[in-house]
């Protein structure tokens, strides 16, 4: 048999070992991995690369408003094309409930909006801004028995937030039909005390958000997050983690047997608060929630990445421009609390992770591809197809040049924010021919890729990772209620 496509003479690195290998791929499937094979049809050399599994990004926000109505810059296009250039051949944005909007309705339009644009394969988060009985039962089991087996609420921002009751109700459900609860974890009503005090004072710069959305907000809300997760027994994920007062409370839970996962993102490795203080409102491009922090907050989300406290990083892509279509709905009178919040990532995330993470020794090769590939497929149902290098996986393969050095500069981007925080970096390593189920989508800074050829993943049950030691009996709550369902049965 002749394979479609090989690629040979790389280092091929997995979730699990780094070895020279070539990889046979048929009908769009790993079939051969082995230290010699035949050419194929098509045969890429991949000498001097490596060979790494298609990132997976499980955050960001694509052709989605804001909670203000404000509209991300990058539609199903232009983000899967940028997402394609940065080696990510896998994308779950969310399909976003606003007040009043029913679920199978948003649930569709966004399926529509996707399947006429994307160049990768996606899945979909569900976000919930209201809860009624109709959707407890009959809108989320559906969603989930369908593949979008993964919920996301906000504990903050007026247009979104779902006070505990609601929370609990939304854990029962997800608990007992299988899905991942993903929740913004940010105390509402510190940041709504901050922030008005700090407006009545006069201080609007956009320095002064990462002031109103103090650490303690996040470290409060992760704390009652997992609180509520603990009384149900359900498993969560908590996103965008940015310091190490989350990270602690997240790590101690872990290790007392509770089912919380954890995500970072770039910004809170290679952004600080000094970003937001510049002339002007241009620190308004490095507004994201929670913000970043200080040198000392990077070092201890490193040490989350290490010991796996957090087990994902992803973008939050959160495209915004920088104009009154964007961050800056009032021109140049716009205060930190009017700002569109979020920072552009799809494309830089993995060549900052492979530059400052990999090349400079941080992570192995196999630390890389869990963080960037396969913890997000065992976490979001995905295991089964995405995620790894193995015989029988979607051939979605990149290879890496590690030799390449470039300046980042928003140019050579392929997203329509407009600007990226990241402008100016130095980084070594860029993916140079990405691959997704066997078809070359870029190759030499040219997209081969046609529009909408990505398609739709139903998502199993999510498989949580936890590698804490800890085994505690479960709540008497959820003893007493049955409430164990398919979510809890991955355990
Ligand atoms: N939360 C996100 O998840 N993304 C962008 C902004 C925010 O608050
Ligand atoms: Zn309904
Ligand atoms: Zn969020
Ligand atoms: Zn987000």
């Amino acid at each position: 048999m002749t394979f479609d496509l090989t690629i040979r003479n790389g280092r091929v690195s997995t979730s699990h070992a780094t070895f020279m290998a070539d990889l046979g791929i048929s009908d769009g499937k790993i079939v051969a991995i082995s230290q010699h094979l035949p050419a194929g049809k098509q045969d890429l050399d991949a000498t001097g690369k490596w060979v790494m599994p298609g990132g997976i990004d499980s955050h960001a926000h694509i052709e989605q408003a804001s909670s203000t109505g404000v509209m991300c810059a990058d539609d199903f296009y232009s983000a899967t094309v940028s997402a394609a250039f940065g080696g990510t051949t896998t994308v779950i944005p969310f399909a976003a409930q606003h007040k009043g909007q029913h679920v199978p309705r948003v649930i569709e339009e966004y399926a529509k909006r996707a399947a006429e644009k994307a160049v990768i394969d996606y899945g979909f988060h569900l976000i919930l801004s209201e809860v009624t009985p109709e959707m407890l039962n009959e809108d989320l089991p559906r969603a989930i028995a369908q593949g979008i087996t993964s919920l996301k609420v906000y504990m903050t921002y007026d247009a979104l937030k779902i006070d505990d009751y609601h929370l609990l109700e939304i854990m029962e459900v997800a608990g007992r039909e299988g899905a991942m609860v993903m929740i913004h974890a940010e105390n509402h009503d510190v940041i709504r005390w901050l922030a008005k005090r700090l407006l009545a004072k006069g201080l609007k710069a956009p320095k002064f958000h990462g002031v109103a959305h103090d650490a303690i907000a996040e470290t409060e809300a992760s704390a009652r997050a997992i609180a509520l997760a603990k009384l149900l027994d359900v498993p969560i994920l908590l996103v965008h983690i940015s310091g190490p007062e989350a990270i602690e409370v997240i790590r101690s839970a872990r290790t007392l047997g509770s089912k919380v996962h954890a995500e970072t993102c770039p910004q809170y490795l290679f952004l600080t608060q000094e970003d937001m203080d510049q002339e002007g409102l241009e620190g308004a491009k490095f507004c994201c929630s929670p913000p970043a922090r200080d040198k000392a907050a990077q070092a201890q989300v490193w040490r989350g990445l290490l010991d796996g406290t957090l087990g994902v990083y992803s973008s939050d892509h959160a495209p915004f421009k920088f104009d009154t279509t964007g961050k800056l709905p009032k021109g140049d009178a716009t205060t930190f609390k009017e700002m569109a919040n979020g920072v552009p990532g799809l494309e830089l995330r993995l060549p900052l992770l492979f530059s400052e993470g990999l090349l400079t020794g941080r992570l192995s090769p196999e630390q890389f591809v869990r963080l960037t590939a396969t913890n997000h497929a065992q976490m979001y149902g995905l295991e089964h197809r995405k995620g790894d290098i193995a015989i029988g996986m979607d051939a979605d393969v990149v290879l890496w040049d590690p030799q390449e050095c470039r300046t980042v500069t928003w140019n050579d981007l392929h997203d329509n924010v407009g600007y990226t925080p990241y402008e100016g970096r130095e980084l070594r390593g860029w993916p140079s021919t990405v691959i997704s189920r066997g078809e070359v989508i870029v190759d030499a800074g040219k997209l081969q890729a046609a529009r909408g050829r990505g398609i739709f993943l139903p998502r199993q049950i999510p498989k949580p990772i936890l590698e804490s030691a800890a085994h505690p009996k479960p709540s008497h709550a959820s003893d007493w209620l049955g409430l164990k369902g398919k979510a809890w049965a991955a355990y």
